[in-house]
């Protein structure tokens, strides 16, 4: 809705106005949406926050993907589904984004320019985590057409066909968890998540994060994954040292 909303900027102050019936006390809202709560200072002796996410419950099977079009370059057979993957040694799960909410100050947070590739109509990595004001690169490594679709709310929605060996970067200044899927290949989807403070990571095929150079103190740790939600507790960091946060989804 709010990117609907225009204000007029008044002498650098803020902005009070009637649109479409609504009013409308802008800028800050923006302002607070963009992340600029978020203070970045210097961070000479930060600790750091080592973990592990884990499922407590059976390894589940990857759902299968159907591959029906395109198989000269997308295959003949049908895909192992990245939505749910769990180690089967550690129990450990991939592609959690584990972050720090509502940290006030802390280290710089680079705009940084990443990619997305798709190719053999698969989306790699299929979790991409960057701060806002960063850009992804969507990449087509194919020698077909892939549409990208994404599903935001708060930044520019796109909905754009990138032919083979194509580029499109698109740039991302509000946090928020933006699905991307592909029009052309049903089975394609990949998620961009777009965060408002650089205490971010996503776990690794074992389930391990690492946020390094946090100010010491107490904060908020929360775990999403797409489909086991979300998950939070309180982490308390010193300086100079690593505390341990564990996460464990229980089969639902
Ligand atoms: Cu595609």
């Amino acid at each position: 809705m709010l990117k609907s909303l225009r204000c007029l900027a008044i002498a650098g102050g803020l902005a009070l106005s009637v649109m479409s019936g609504v009013v409308c006390v802008n800028n800050l809202a923006v302002a607070q949406e963009k992340g600029a709560a978020y203070k970045e200072i210097d961070v000479a002796d930060g600790g750091t926050i080592a973990g592990t996410v884990k499922f407590d419950g059976d390894v589940p099977t990857a759902k299968m993907l159907k591959v029906d079009k395109d198989e000269q370059t997308c295959g003949h057979e049908n895909k192992a589904s990245e939505e749910f993957v769990v180690n089967g040694e550690s129990k450990g799960v991939r592609n959690v984004v584990v972050s720090l909410v509502d940290i006030a100050a802390g280290k710089k947070a680079e705009a940084v320019t990443v990619s997305l590739d798709q190719k053999e109509c698969f989306f790699s990595p299929h979790v991409l985590a960057i701060s806002v004001g960063s850009s992804v690169d969507l990449l087509n490594s194919d020698n077909v057409m892939h549409n990208l679709h994404s599903w935001s709310i708060k930044n520019p929605a796109f909905n754009e066909g990138v032919s083979g060996g194509g580029k499109m970067t698109k740039k991302f200044d509000l946090a928020e968890i933006v699905k991307i899927t592909c029009d052309v290949h049903k089975w394609m989807s990949s998620f961009i998540v777009v965060k408002a403070n650089p205490y971010f990571a996503v776990t690794n095929e074992n389930g391990q994060f690492k946020i390094e150079n946090v100010p010491a103190g107490k904060y908020k740790i929360e775990a999403w994954q797409e489909k086991l939600g979300k998950k939070t507790s309180d982490v308390t960091v010193k300086s100079k040292e690593e505390v341990v946060a564990d996460f464990v989804y229980a089969k639902k």
